[in-house]
């Protein structure tokens, strides 16, 4: 027996953030601000999550990636207090305790050994700083308030530092535009010790209500809002969190920094197959990735893509490159050992790894498989060139299911990709999956880094009430009996796009 169809009101109170729950919450970060420093916040700022609808693990390969702000956002209240003090709270007291700093002493001396809250806020101000080319600024007081799942895919670490960042630039009289606002906030974060790209933070302050973003990371950063489509059945996305906490700072090693240096290493050796690893923006630049060898090497042929549509040249360009890509690793599909990676490149174990910046970001494995992560980075690029174009087909006029249909396979493409060819998937994020498309979901992946953290599903308006409650009775209450509603509703929600970072009031 199918469900009746819910309404866009049963949908929005499947998570709670209707405006009298926002209301209520600005109040109590205010009250809650007040009584600890005995003064009002002279401003928050606020800054969303995000869910990657698709493109994952390709923005530092500086390939197009296609994410969406959702509701769930962090606000930072502040005030400045006239000393060298960061007052440092947060309303979850018990998960992320108070901390005093000194300002700029600890803004310059972040410790990415030790996974700490407070750290996401130094980098934000540190990221300011560095960009304002001042060595110190204003002492503050300050109140965080986060509803993104820490360790979620959601990009809480980002809604933290570009909260920060917003916060701090008016705290010191400072004006960033919005794209030297993501730029910062993205290389900001990198101080945490995860070599992350900068969707996130894009993402996070360039939201739009009602659009994802088209975000291109090469040669400039551009975010372009793409409206999903109107299609004749209404349809919903549909957040599920595994519950396992991937905690990125601890398994970067082993995992993300491991695939960026896959990536990186992947996009020398290419560029060397490719004969085009001496010109300069192959040799000098830093770093290296599949997207500057792709353009390197039909600018070496002297195609500037002008012949054909701005589509049609993304995919014929991702595709030569894919068949490069087998050509140039398809000999290792077991994957290099460092050595192997060395020889090839005429270089040593030693300066291919300081080349690709494992000082900083140090890696760890007795294989790097280059074929199978450079097969995905540009494959995944052409999902996300295509999904664009079928939402930008479907916006002008009323598409039909099958668009949706086409838009939730590559989907679940880019899912069996991330299980398969990546390796980044986990049980728990396959199990989810499963069970959405089992009780209806059309497209159903991981979102965000992945090896745990949330699950992202398109499913049609009148099926989502059963996707819901399947994953609630066959995922939520099996493997977390305990799980409190209020738990519930902050792991499986109904989510549309949101609006980007701002300062909320002055
Ligand atoms: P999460 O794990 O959701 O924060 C990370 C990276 C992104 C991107 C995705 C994978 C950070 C801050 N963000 O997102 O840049 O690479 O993984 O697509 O590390
Ligand atoms: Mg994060």
């Amino acid at each position: 027996m199918s469900s009746p169809a819910p309404t866009a009101k049963d949908l929005a109170d499947v998570y709670p953030l209707d405006i009298d729950v926002q209301r209520r919450r600005y109040a109590r970060l205010a009250r809650t601000f007040e009584s600890r420093y005995g003064a009002a916040p002279a401003f928050v700022a606020r800054a969303p999550g995000r869910v990657n609808i698709i493109g994952e693990h390709i923005d530092y390969c500086g390939l197009p990636v296609f994410p969406m702000a959702i509701a769930p956002d962090t606000l930072v209240a502040v005030r400045a207090n006239g000393t060298d003090r960061l007052r440092l709270a947060n309303v979850d007291g018990a998960k992320y305790p108070a901390r005093e700093l000194c300002c700029p002493r600890d803004i310059f001396a972040i410790d990415s050994t030790v996974h700490e809250w407070s750290n996401y806020f130094l980098c934000g101000y540190r990221g300011l700083l560095e960009h304002a080319g001042r060595n110190s600024g204003e002492g503050l007081d300050v109140l965080v308030d986060g509803m993104v799942p820490a360790g979620g895919g959601l990009s809480s670490s980002a809604a933290l530092v570009c909260a920060t960042l917003l916060a701090v630039q008016r705290a010191n009289g400072v004006e960033l535009s919005q794209t030297e606002l993501a730029t910062v906030a993205a290389a900001a974060e990198r101080y945490v010790g995860v070599n992350s790209g900068g969707m996130d933070q894009t993402a996070s302050i360039m939201g739009r209500t009602g659009s994802a973003l088209f975000i291109e990371f090469h040669p400039a950063l551009v975010a372009t809002p793409v409206a999903l489509p109107k299609t004749d059945t209404p349809f919903v996305f549909i957040v599920a969190n595994t519950l396992v906490v991937a905690d990125k700072h601890v398994t970067a090693p082993v995992c993300y920094n491991l695939r960026v240096v896959e990536t990186r290493v992947g996009a020398l050796l290419l560029a060397r197959h490719l004969g085009i690893a001496d010109r300069p923006a192959c040799r000098d630049v830093d770093p290296l990735t599949f997207k500057i060898v792709m353009d390197e090497y039909f600018a070496a042929q002297g195609d500037d893509g002008s012949a054909a549509g701005e589509v049609q040249t993304w995919i014929r360009r991702l595709e030569a490159m894919l068949g490069a890509v087998q050509q140039a690793f398809g000999a290792h599909p077991c994957g290099y050992t460092r050595e192997e990676m060395a020889a090839a490149l005429d270089t040593t174990p030693a300066a291919l790894s300081a080349r690709v910046h494992e000082g900083q970001f140090p890696v760890r494995a007795e294989r790097f498989k280059l074929l199978q992560r450079a097969q995905h980075a540009f494959s995944e690029a052409l999902r996300v060139v295509r999904f664009r174009q079928i939402c930008e087909d479907g916006s002008s006029s009323s598409s039909s299911s099958s668009s949706l249909a086409a838009l939730g396979k590559l989907m679940d493409e880019s899912q069996a990709s991330c299980r398969d060819v990546f390796e980044c998937s986990c049980a728990e994020l396959d199990e989810l999956c499963a069970l959405a498309r089992r009780a209806g979901s059309l497209g159903s992946r991981l979102t965000g880094a992945g090896w745990g953290g949330c699950s992202a599903h398109l499913v049609p308006q009148d099926k989502a009430l059963g996707v819901l409650q399947t994953l609630e009775r066959e995922y939520y209450s099996k493997r977390f009996p305990a799980l409190s509603a209020a738990q519930l509703a902050g792991a499986l929600f109904v989510t549309a796009p949101g609006q980007g970072a701002c300062i909320v009031s002055a």
